[in-house]
Formats: C-alpha cells, sequence, structure tokens
C-alpha cells in the first residue's frame, strides 16, 4: 500500500460540481482508498491571466496500483470530464488531477514526475495538502509546513 497525495484544479463548466465528481471517481479507482479530503479552496490563478479563479483542493488516497497505472485511471477521469487539450499551456480546464507525492518515491519518466515539478512554490498545492498532512515530509526531507511558510497564501480562501 502506498500513501499518494493528489492535487484538484477546476475553473470551468461549474467548478464545484466538477470536483465533487472528481472525488466520486477517485473513490472508484479500483484496488485504491480515498482517506482524506482538504476542504475546497478558491485561488486566484497563476500563469496566464484573465482566466478565472480556481477551485483547488487535495486528497489522500492508499493505493496499489503503480504510478503509471494510478496515471492512466486520473487521466481517463480528467477525459471524462471533458478535460480538452489546448494549444496553449496552462489555460483554463474542467479539472486538472496531479500526483503531487507517491509514498517516498522520486521518479521522472516521460510521462510522470514525481515529487510533482513545481509545488514547493504554489501555495496552492501546498496549502489544502498542510491541511490532510500536517506533519509530512517530502523524499527529500523538507518539512511541507516550513515550504508553505516560505510562500504568500494571504489570497486563498475557502470556496
Ligand atoms: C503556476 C503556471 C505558475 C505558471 C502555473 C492552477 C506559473 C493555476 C491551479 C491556480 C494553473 C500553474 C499551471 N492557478 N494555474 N490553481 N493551474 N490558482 O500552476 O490549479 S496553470 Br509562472
Ligand atoms: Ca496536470
Ligand atoms: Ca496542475
Amino acid at each position: 500500500m502506498t500513501r499518494v497525495y493528489l492535487a484538484l484544479g477546476s475553473n470551468l463548466a461549474d467548478p464545484l460540481h466538477q470536483v465533487q465528481s472528481a472525488l466520486d471517481a477517485l473513490a472508484a479507482i479500483p484496488a485504491t482508498t480515498r482517506v482524506a479530503t482538504s476542504s475546497l479552496y478558491r485561488t486566484p490563478p497563476y500563469g496566464p491571466p484573465n482566466q478565472p479563479d480556481y477551485l483547488n483542493a487535495a486528497v489522500a488516497l492508499e493505493t496499489t496500483l503503480s504510478p503509471e497505472a494510478l496515471l492512466d485511471h486520473t487521466q481517463r477521469i480528467e477525459l471524462e470530464q471533458g478535460r480538452v487539450r489546448k494549444d496553449h499551456r496552462w489555460g483554463p480546464r474542467t479539472l486538472d488531477l496531479d500526483i503531487m507525492l507517491f509514498g517516498s518515491l522520486t521518479l521522472a519518466s516521460e510521462r510522470l514526475t514525481v515529487p510533482h515539478y513545481d509545488m514547493h512554490n504554489r501555495a496552492f498545492m501546498l496549502l489544502p495538502l498542510l491541511e490532510i498532512a500536517p506533519d509530512l515530509r517530502l523524499p527529500d526531507g523538507t518539512a511541507l509546513a516550513a515550504l508553505l511558510a516560505t510562500l504568500d497564501s494571504s489570497s486563498i480562501r475557502r470556496w
């Protein structure tokens, strides 16, 4: 069994509905249990401006799947919920499911990099994660709480 932490994001087509559907779909992944779910947060868009605010949240899963098999499921769920690949990076999306951490594994393949390559810079990922895993350390030993303390989370509110 591996403890996995996912980041959820949505800023199109009724984000609350998107994330509630995603939570159900995540709970239905085979060989996987959803063991914790953060509050839902409203966060200003990072990257390209002039897009709607995001709903961001974090979930903890316990799974016996491999990282790639879990990624197959999260990508399937994104597509089932209307995710469309745009030519421009970082545009608005109905649902984004990112594997932030997969146990204490460090992995960089064509399809998947864990820990998530930029999570240490993104308060919209770390704040929901800290809510469900206050004592968490990254594979390199860094405490999550110490990372978050370096970032500005003042614009993050409850959804
Ligand atoms: C962050 C892209 C910094 C460029 C990014 C989300 C730079 C987002 C999200 C919020 C994106 C990204 C990738 N903003 N922006 N929540 N995803 N609030 O994070 O989930 S696009 Br520089
Ligand atoms: Ca993604
Ligand atoms: Ca993302």
